[in-house]
């Protein structure tokens, strides 16, 4: 039994539906809040629903590190440890050991590395991030174990790392099997290389997923070229499973990729910019340190929901950045997590009302040229 995925409506090749999980429903195109080490940061999960959140992603590589994954299912799984029933979806660790980890091996058998934490040393094989992702964390939708190839990328170097993770993904899935009641996606890789990218989605196909992730992207190409790659990738991938744009991104690329075709994304911006005074809007980023905003009585952006948009001053929460007082650090958090919900609320009724071609022009024009 595979999760439903109702598309009520397309538009071009956007499309907008709900994704059915015993936990709730993830209405698409969704925006998945980053949760690395059991918590959104700066963010209670209350806070977080408000948003309009209806999934968090966590990391496979931070909880096995700390708390440890027998630990945490001791502790009744990452659900219950955090306070949050709503679906989650964990990432399978490869990626964070790339740019997270001390010294790591990338081995056919497995991954080996050093924690960033006390530099001890850890092996994760697709077998054990399943195990630790389904079984100890206890996560509604799991990833295969990949190889994400630094970009850029010369094409043997990008088809070994799409070769690798094709047969990760059949011993992810494997070792996954079939469940009532949680999924597995699969991932695609390939660099910029159109070739590679339909090679892997058609070995991932042939495996069966529940859903399909588009990986290897946002690492450095650039607006442009991950817009090219999003040209044909998506396409490659069965139109009636939800796709999935790891770690992406900026409003723009989400506006971009949902245009081509793109149902799911996670990205750590709207937290981490947030905790740096930048907040996201409809009319593009601001940087609240900015000095123009010392005296500044209006509200940060009223259109969005949240208490950072409409109970207090830009100047406030300019001084609370500039004191690095903690409660900007939440203001503007919570504030850049509800306006990625509202982006993406805003999309999805665009593409229920076949009106999502001058929704794009209309962002470009207000967001996209302040930018
Ligand atoms: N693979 C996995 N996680 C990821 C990526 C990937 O390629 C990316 C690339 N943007 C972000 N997170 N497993």
């Amino acid at each position: 039994m595979t999760f439903p995925f109702d598309i009520s409506a397309t538009d071009g090749r956007a499309r907008t539906g709900v994704l059915k999980t015993p936990r709730g429903d993830i209405r698409t195109p969704a925006f998945m809040p980053v949760g690395t080490a059991a918590t959104v940061k700066a963010l209670t999960v209350d806070q977080v629903k408000q948003t309009g959140a209806d999934i968090l992603l966590g990391n496979t590589y931070h909880l096995m590190l700390r708390p440890g994954p027998e630990r945490m299912e001791r502790l009744g799984g990452l659900h219950k440890f955090m306070g949050w029933d709503k679906p989650i979806l964990t990432d399978s660790g490869g990626f964070q050991v790339m740019s997270l980890a001390g010294i790591s091996k990338v081995k056919e058998e497995a991954v080996t590395f050093s924690s960033h934490i006390d530099g001890s040393k850890h092996v994760l094989s697709p077998e054990r991030s399943i195990e630790i992702q389904a079984d100890r964390i206890g996560a509604d939708i799991s990833m295969q174990l990949d190889e994400c190839v630094a970009w850029p990328a010369e094409e043997p170097r990008a088809r070994s790392g799409m070769e690798l993770s094709a047969r990760w993904a059949k011993r992810s899935k494997d070792a996954f099997g079939t469940r009532d009641t949680q999924a597995l996606f699969g991932i695609q890789q390939g660099s910029t290389f159109e070739n590679l990218r339909r090679e892997s989605s058609d070995r991932l196909q042939e495996i069966g997923f529940d859903g399909y992730a588009i990986g290897g992207l946002a690492v450095g190409e650039g607006h442009q070229a991950m817009c090219e790659v999003l040209d044909y990738a998506p396409q490659m991938l069965p139109a009636d499973r939800p796709r999935y744009l790891m770690g992406v991104g900026k409003p723009v690329d989400l506006v971009e990729a949902v245009w081509r075709g793109v149902d799911m994304f996670d990205c750590v911006l709207p937290t981490r910019a947030g905790r740096h005074g930048q907040a996201w809007t409809w009319d593009g980023p601001i940087n609240l340190k900015n000095a123009r905003f010392a005296e500044d009585q209006d509200p940060l952006a009223p259109e969005v929901p949240c208490p950072a948009s409409t109970d207090y001053s830009r100047a406030y929460l300019h001084h609370l950045i500039r004191a690095d007082e903690i409660l900007g650090k939440i203001l503007l958090s919570w504030h850049n997590i509800a306006f990625f919900q509202a982006l993406t609320a805003a999309m999805r009724t665009a593409i229920a009302e076949g009106r999502f071609e001058a929704f794009r022009r209309d962002f470009h024009a207000r967001h996209v040229s302040n930018g």
